[in-house]
């Protein structure tokens, strides 16, 4: 185990090389956009005079060369080359993994339990440990200078690629255009694309290694195009940035990132704690925040039972409702969700965070015997909800703000539990009443 990531390092930094290297050598022209769509078939000589042969008028350009042509203009405007555009866009055509990744919408949705336990394994609780060691003077030195503490980067890491290991694998310029010119995210799409043409044109990487997950992000820490132009650092000091190869790079610009969010200095980021019998769950949102102070008056302790900290505020946040585990989220917290705008995962990265710094594992139970409630029963939850006069603020199958306060109002009529969390005994209630 303890060889596994420098091996794995090497591998990639050798694998680099030698794709560089065969970029360099090769260099083949670029094939045409469509091979043959617009060539008359002149393969047998003309039986007639050419004035009366029969053209075929050129097919109207695809929604792939309109966005290009677009993206052209756009792109000139901003500065970029014709040589930068043309070497992003040779030989670019759609990619049909990720046409069918963006407009897949789950049926069903992951318990946080199940996820949490892929997102904080011990396998990459220990990695993390590990990849500590190997860089622990990097790190040390951005923890110091950006006021993020190294677990926390260490997570992000862990999370985004597990330590660098997957880092997707299409072609950049390919999986924005795919995203672009169809489906439902073509304004990310576009700006993304005109974003990662003046990456190429700044930082003169080949083409060949902007590589990227199928929604557009890329590196080590999965920056989007223009996340980097905001954030990017060179954290070994060559005078490059690079986020695929170089792990002091990509560190430095999650804590670039991080800190220009907001992050505060040695404050907390979320802390698992215990409710008191009687808890006034209808307060529990990750959206009220209050003082320290208030909560503790209210009887929350950490989970060890010890008293919370002393000054700040913070937000209650149950991922699987009153039925499972309990924290207390802090600023810092929402900091994590500039990184990647999902409570649970902002709850992975805070758990592995401190699984890498040796502090214990959840304590509270999950209910793992319950089946979650699938995207048409919560579709069927929100319809009966507004029936009942409690406005869940649209029917979309997501649990949002609205949906939370309409399902505690429900809770609340009926003398239940308020914690907000819609599951298939509340379902059946909604559907009897
Ligand atoms: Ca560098």
């Amino acid at each position: 185990m303890p060889r596994r990531a420098p091996s794995y390092l090497q591998t990639l930094a050798a694998l680099t090389g030698l794709l560089l290297a065969v970029a360099c050598a090769v260099s083949p022209p670029p094939p045409p956009l469509r091979p043959s769509a617009a060539q008359p078939a002149l393969a047998s000589p003309p039986a007639r005079p050419a004035a009366v042969i029969p053209l075929a008028a050129p097919p109207p350009p695809t929604a792939l060369e309109r966005f290009l042509a677009q993206m052209r203009v756009a792109s000139r405007a901003q500065g970029i080359s014709e040589q930068t555009f043309s070497a992003a866009t040779a030989g670019l055509a759609p990619l049909a993994a990720i046409t069918s990744a963006n407009e897949n919408q789950p049926e069903f949705s992951r318990p946080v339990w199940a996820y949490l336990d892929g997102a904080v394994s011990a396998r990459r609780i220990k990695d993390g440990q590990f990849m500590q060691t190997q860089v622990r003077s990097t790190l040390d030195g951005i923890a110091e200078r950006s006021g993020v503490p190294r677990e926390i980067l260490l997570a992000i890491w862990g999370m985004e690629t597990d330590y660098g290991r997957g880092q997707g694998g299409y072609n950049l310029f390919a999986a924005l255009a795919t995203l672009g010119y169809q489906g439902p995210r073509q304004q990310f799409g576009r700006e993304e694309f005109l974003a990662a043409l003046r990456i190429l044109q700044d930082q003169h990487y080949p083409v060949s290694q902007m590589k990227s997950s199928w929604a557009g992000a890329f590196g080590q820490t999965q920056f989007t195009p223009t996340t980097f132009l905001k954030y990017a650092a060179d954290g070994d000091g060559d005078g490059r940035i690079d986020l695929w190869n170089s792990p002091a790079d990509a560190l430095a610009s999650a804590a670039n990132l991080l800190k220009s969010q907001g992050w505060r200095k040695g404050d907390h980021w979320a802390m698992e704690v215990k409710l008191p019998k009687g808890f006034a769950y209808e307060d529990a949102d990750v959206e009220i925040v209050k003082p320290l102070s208030e909560w503790r008056r209210r009887g929350l302790t950490r989970i060890s039972g010890n008293a919370l900290p002393a000054d700040g505020q913070g937000a209650i946040y149950l991922p699987a409702g009153a039925k499972g585990a309990a924290f207390l989220i802090f600023p810092n917290f929402n900091v994590v969700l500039k990184y990647n705008n999902a409570a649970s995962y902002a709850l992975a990265v805070s758990l592995l965070a401190d699984r890498i710094a040796g502090l214990p594992a959840v304590k509270g139970s999950w209910p793992r015997g319950e089946r979650l409630l699938s995207r048409d029963e919560r579709m069927d939850f929100q319809r009966r909800l507004a029936a009942a006069g409690f406005d869940p603020g649209g029917v979309d199958g997501v649990l949002g703000r609205q949906t939370r306060a309409a399902t505690r109002a429900f809770q609340k009529s009926r003398g239940l539990l308020a914690d907000g969390y819609p599951d298939a005994e509340l379902l059946t209630a909604l559907r009897q009443s």
